[in-house]
């Protein structure tokens, strides 16, 4: 099975529910093997709008990269996400950071995610479960880049991590 790096955030609504809803609802197709602690994250990009929580989970899948876009663009959907500007506000969003040691890119996709060197909110929480994977492009470590990005300051721990095995008991 392809082990895969998710980083899932929520400004919008019950932000805490609304991520372990999304987590379960992963569990349904892929397997959850980590989730990291929750961070609350100052917004990146557009800043007029609520504080994020944050999280990082590893999966493991045979499901391949584009299947698990739609996958988790559906997940999206279902819990109400609605279509907007770039940055806006999300009840939950999901993006692929790794998949393997993959490197491609597509119209609709690209691995590994394309900005997460710059945001302290993907690479704080991935230090905590993943320090030495290395990224593919860039060659370094994730314990290493995390070290580096600006603005780590934005980036403080607001929970333990979720009880994997009850969420993926949860159905909704
Ligand atoms: N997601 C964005 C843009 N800005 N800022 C924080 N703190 N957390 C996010 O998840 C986030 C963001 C686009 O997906
Ligand atoms: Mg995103
Ligand atoms: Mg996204």
């Amino acid at each position: 099975m392809a082990i895969a790096y998710l980083g899932l955030g929520s400004n919008l609504g019950e932000r805490e529910e609304n991520l372990c809803q999304a987590l379960a609802l992963l569990s349904a197709k892929v397997n959850l093997e980590e989730v990291s602690s929750v961070y609350i994250t100052e917004p990146v990009g557009y800043k007029e709008q609520p504080l994020f929580l944050n999280l990082v989970c590893r999966i493991a899948t045979d499901v391949p990269p584009d299947e698990l876009l739609c996958f988790a663009k559906d997940i999206e959907t279902k819990m109400g996400r609605v279509p907007s500007f770039p940055n806006a506000p999300r009840t939950i969003d999901i993006d692929i950071l790794f998949y393997e040691d993959r490197i491609m890119s597509t119209q609709d996709l690209t691995i590994p995610h394309p900005r997460l060197q710059g945001r302290a909110f993907v690479l704080i929480p991935l230090a905590e479960i993943a320090p030495d994977l290395i990224h593919p492009e860039l060659g370094k470590s994730i314990a290493q880049l995390a070290n580096d990005v600006k603005g780590r300051k934005g980036v403080r721990k607001y929970k333990g991590g979720f009880d994997v095995s009850a969420i993926c008991r949860r159905s909704f």
